[in-house]
């Protein structure tokens, strides 16, 4: 190993660290790229270490996400291609149940549709086939809880903060069915958007697409049971103590609360 490596690698632990220590105390901090250039190659290896840490502290990996598969998403935040983060058991909410907001810094939530892998993608397979690997489809809430002070973030800093995943519920898993332009509602108390799976990638089953190709480029693994969130549809609304409740025609409706306890 070259002292370049060797730095290199010591960058990545430090910027995985500070990231980790900004969401267990939610303490936001300052966007990375704002202090100099971050590579993207280095956000996922710092996004690896994360996840990394989080595993060494019990966690366990129970599915992937992909963000900014729609326009609206692209737009809101201010970027302009899909990237890939990590679920793990912790961020897990059961569908009607309640989230302590002490857990978040500035939490949002997005309308999404999920698919759970029903056996292991083979990365190193040309010919895997992603969408046979998919046995059930739900209507899904992602909670998003940036690790980046009030939420801006360049998109290497995004992939770095594990894509601002903090938190999912799911609905119903149903059998797998065609879901390419499918009604979008998302309710937050009184707020509502409204928008259509059409939103993700033109079809959430082009998603699945995106998504293989990222984690073979990425070396993400792709395993049975894995919760596949296909990105929002409609732009995020903030998260608080009113439920929040996401509505997809045909599949279903999810719900959530977040609680100050
Ligand atoms: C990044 C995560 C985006 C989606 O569904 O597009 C995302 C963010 O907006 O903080 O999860
Ligand atoms: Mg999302």
């Amino acid at each position: 190993m070259t002292d370049t490596d060797t730095d290199a690698d010591a960058r990545v632990a430090e910027l995985a660290l500070r990231l980790d220590a900004a969401q267990t105390a939610c303490a936001d901090t300052p966007s990375i790229e704002g202090e100099g250039p971050l590579d993207v190659d280095t956000a996922y290896a710092v996004q690896d270490e994360l996840v990394r840490l989080r595993t060494a502290r019990g966690e366990r990996i129970v599915g992937v996400k992909l963000g900014f598969t729609s326009k609206a998403k692209m737009a809101q935040m201010g970027v302009s291609d899909v990237i890939v983060g990590r679920l793990t058991d912790a961020m897990a909410v059961p569908d009607g149940g309640a989230t302590d907001l002490a857990r978040y810094i500035h939490p949002k939530v997005e309308p999404e549709v999920a698919y759970r892998l029903g056996a292991d993608v083979d990365l190193d397979d040309p010919e895997a086939d992603i969408v046979a690997a998919v046995d059930a489809i739900a209507p899904a809430l992602e909670i998003i809880d940036s690790r980046y002070r009030d939420f801006r973030f360049t998109y290497a800093d995004v992939v770095a903060d594990n894509t601002s995943a903090s938190g999912f519920a799911v609905g119903e898993w149903v059998p797998v069915r065609a879901a390419a332009d499918l009604a979008v509602t998302l309710r937050v108390g009184d707020e509502r958007v409204d928008g259509s799976t059409a939103a993700i990638l033109g079809d959430p089953e082009q998603a699945l697409h995106a998504l293989l190709d990222m984690c073979r480029r990425r070396r993400i693994p792709l395993k049975a049971g894995y919760v596949v969130l296909a990105g929002a549809a409609t732009a995020a609304l903030p998260l608080g103590e009113a439920e929040a409740r996401c509505t997809v025609d045909g599949l279903g409706s999810v719900s959530l609360k977040g609680v100050r306890q």
